[in-house]
């Protein structure tokens, strides 16, 4: 498959791809296949039976009986989340889900996402093949700076290694000054993080540290980053892929051999579609990802349209995986845009504009990246009744900071710019967002 930049300045590494299940990860397509077939067609029925919001538009819908069938499944947005919020698309009672995690929705509400103590197995056994798969031996330590909390990162990441025989480090994020302090003097192996985190952390670090994989993710992020990164950390930098209305962490991740992130296929059914009409691509294309899961029990998806746009390919890895593997990601079908590793859609802001007294509903974001760290700008203006006065204007912007912290979850910088000054549609699309990071 095409990697970007595949043959350029990989850091040779001494890892080697290792196992979690062989027997699964190198099975063969037909047997994957049909597992897969057999899969589906219980999940859409539990949905059809368990899920009363589906049952409508499920209802017309035959049992899958091939892969092809899915083409006639309706795909799920994230507004389907939202409109059953929070509980509403479980498939099991409330008292069998074990954990929720949530992620940022389209406007006010995160996105609400459940597990079942076999959701929690299947899902550590996943990102388990992730880090065996990106060379990270039983026995091994893993120093875990993705964020612990409602976010899927920490805990998932936390819950694999664990299930892999690898000891973690729950460092969680934040407090530069004490991950260092502990990589130095924990000497781990290995560590998982954004990639823009390990970037922060390389300014710091020696290439003679302890490090000698990275499972990195929750971004975006460019081959020409992770030369960068490979080169300072003296590390072999692997891509981790995964959003919590799927499962997290650990939905697909590239081996040690970085040749694209393998899908762990057995539970999530791939499909790349054309953005705008939703018809099937063939292989090598780029379109949007969509997503079904095919074991999950609390909260089973089906054709979950991603909004990620990436391209696929079905031949087995040189490390002898069969699954299916997709690209990095290349961009997104919408606006979602990701700071510092938070999902961020612009539509959360307009609804906080709204709720704020004296705001006007226009607005842009400015985007970049200082060092290795994102910085968002909101731009925005007062409304024609609201005072000009210095005093008001600085009440206007603090209150717009306060509230944007808590919509977003991230402090952003608030500019107060004249009325009328920033852009307005002109019948055409309009972009707010202004993205000066060089990905
Ligand atoms: O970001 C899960 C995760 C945690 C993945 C830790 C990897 C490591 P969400 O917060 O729901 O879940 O955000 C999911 O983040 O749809 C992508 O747009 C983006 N994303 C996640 N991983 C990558 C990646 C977690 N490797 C959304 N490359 C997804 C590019 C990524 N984008």
């Amino acid at each position: 498959m095409q990697v970007a930049g595949a043959t350029t300045g990989r850091f040779e590494g001494s890892v080697t791809p290792g196992f979690f299940d062989k027997a699964v990860e190198t099975m063969p397509r037909t047997d994957l296949e049909q597992l897969q077939v057999a899969r589906l067609a219980d999940t859409v029925e539990r949905i059809r039976h368990n899920v009363p919001a589906m049952q409508q538009r499920l209802r017309d819908v035959a049992t899958p009986a091939s892969l092809d069938d899915l083409q006639r499944l309706p795909f799920t947005k994230k507004t389907a989340l939202r409109d059953n919020y929070p509980f509403g698309l479980f498939a099991v009672p409330r008292s069998e889900v074990m954990r929720v995690h949530a992620s940022s929705g389209t406007t006010g509400k995160p996105t609400v996402v459940g597990y079942t103590a076999e959701d929690l197995r299947m899902w550590a056994e996943c990102v388990a093949r992730c880090l065996r798969g990106a060379g990270i031996e039983p026995g091994w330590m893993l120093h875990n700076a993705y964020g612990y909390g409602l976010f899927t990162g920490g805990l998932g990441l936390h819950a694999g290694a664990e299930a892999a025989g690898i000891s973690v480090v729950p460092v969680s994020g934040g407090n530069t000054e004490r991950q260092l302090m502990l990589i130095e003097d924990f000497v781990p192996e290995a560590i998982c993080c954004t990639p823009s985190y390990a970037l922060t952390l390389a300014e710091h670090l020696p290439p003679s540290n302890s490090l000698r994989v990275g499972v990195l993710g929750a971004e975006p992020w460019s081959e020409r980053m992770r030369v960068e990164i490979e080169e300072r950390l003296s590390m072999v930098a692997v891509n981790i892929y995964g959003l919590s209305e799927v499962i997290g962490p650990g939905v697909a991740c590239e081996t040690a051999d970085r040749q694209g992130l393998v899908v762990m296929e057995d539970h999530f059914l791939p499909e790349i579609v054309h953005p705008e009409t939703g018809e099937r691509l063939p292989d090598g294309e780029v379109g949007v990802l969509v997503l079904t899961s095919l074991t999950k029990q609390a909260f089973p998806i089906i054709r979950y349209w991603t909004g990620d746009l990436c391209s696929m390919t079905k031949e087995p890895s040189p490390c002898g995986r069969t699954h299916a593997r997709i690209s990095a990601i290349v961009g997104r079908a919408d606006d979602m845009i990701v700071i510092r590793g938070v999902n961020v859609y612009p539509s959360q802001v307009e609804h906080t504009l709204l709720g704020t007294a004296g705001a006007a509903p226009h607005f842009r974001l400015v985007v970049t990246r200082e060092g290795n760290l994102d910085d968002m700008t909101v731009q925005i203006e007062p409304d024609e009744n609201y005072g000009t006065s210095g005093d008001d204007l600085a009440d206007l912007q603090r209150r717009v900071g306060e509230g944007l912290r808590s919509s977003l979850g991230i402090g952003v910088r608030i500019e107060v710019a004249g009325r009328g000054t920033l852009p307005r549609s002109e019948g055409g699309k309009l972009s707010r967002v202004d993205d000066r990071r060089q990905l």
